[in-house]
C-alpha cells in the first residue's frame, strides 16, 4: 500500500477537555508516525479557507467560531494508506452516526464539536499540509 501523509487538527474542544494525548495515542497505537506537530490558534481568515467548501451552509459561522475558539494541535501523520486509516479512526462526521470505538463516536456529542479534522483525499492532504505547515 502507498505510504501517504495526512493532515489532522485536534480541535479546540478536544484540547480544552485534555484529550490531546488520548487522540494522539490512538493514531500512534495504529502504527501511524507523527511527522509534524504544533500547537496554534487558527486565524478566522485561515479557517474560512480551510472550510471554504461549506461557505454557503447555515452552520458556517458556528463552524468558524468553533475552530477558532482556542488553541488546536495540528499534525501530519504518515503510513501506508494513512488518509483512509485516519478517517476510519476518527469516525463519521456527525457524532451521532460515528461508531463507538472511533474518536468522534467515543468523545463527541454533536457538530460542529466533533473533536478532530482529518484530510479526506490526497489532494486535500497536500493542500492542507501546505496551508498549515508550508512556511516551515
Ligand atoms: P469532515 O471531513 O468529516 O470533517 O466533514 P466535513 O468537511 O463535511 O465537515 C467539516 C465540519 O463541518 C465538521 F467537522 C463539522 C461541521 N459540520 C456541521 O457543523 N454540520 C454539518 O451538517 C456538517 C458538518
Amino acid at each position: 500500500m502507498e505510504t501517504q501523509q495526512t493532515f489532522i487538527i485536534i480541535k479546540p474542544e478536544a484540547v480544552a477537555r485534555g484529550l490531546v494525548g488520548e487522540i494522539l495515542r490512538r493514531f500512534e497505537a495504529k502504527g501511524l508516525k507523527i511527522r509534524r506537530l504544533a500547537m496554534k490558534t487558527i486565524e478566522p481568515d485561515v479557517a474560512r479557507v480551510h472550510y471554504g467548501h461549506h461557505a454557503d451552509k447555515p452552520f458556517f459561522p458556528e463552524l468558524i467560531e468553533a475552530i477558532t475558539a482556542g488553541p488546536v494541535v495540528i499534525g501530519v501523520l504518515e503510513g501506508p494508506g494513512a488518509i483512509a486509516h485516519v478517517r476510519n479512526l476518527i469516525g463519521a462526521t456527525d457524532p451521532l452516526k460515528a461508531a463507538p470505538g472511533t474518536i468522534r463516536g467515543d468523545f463527541a456529542l454533536q457538530n460542529p464539536y466533533n473533536m478532530v479534522h482529518a484530510s479526506d483525499s490526497p489532494e486535500t492532504a497536500r493542500d492542507e499540509i501546505a496551508r498549515f505547515f508550508g512556511d516551515e
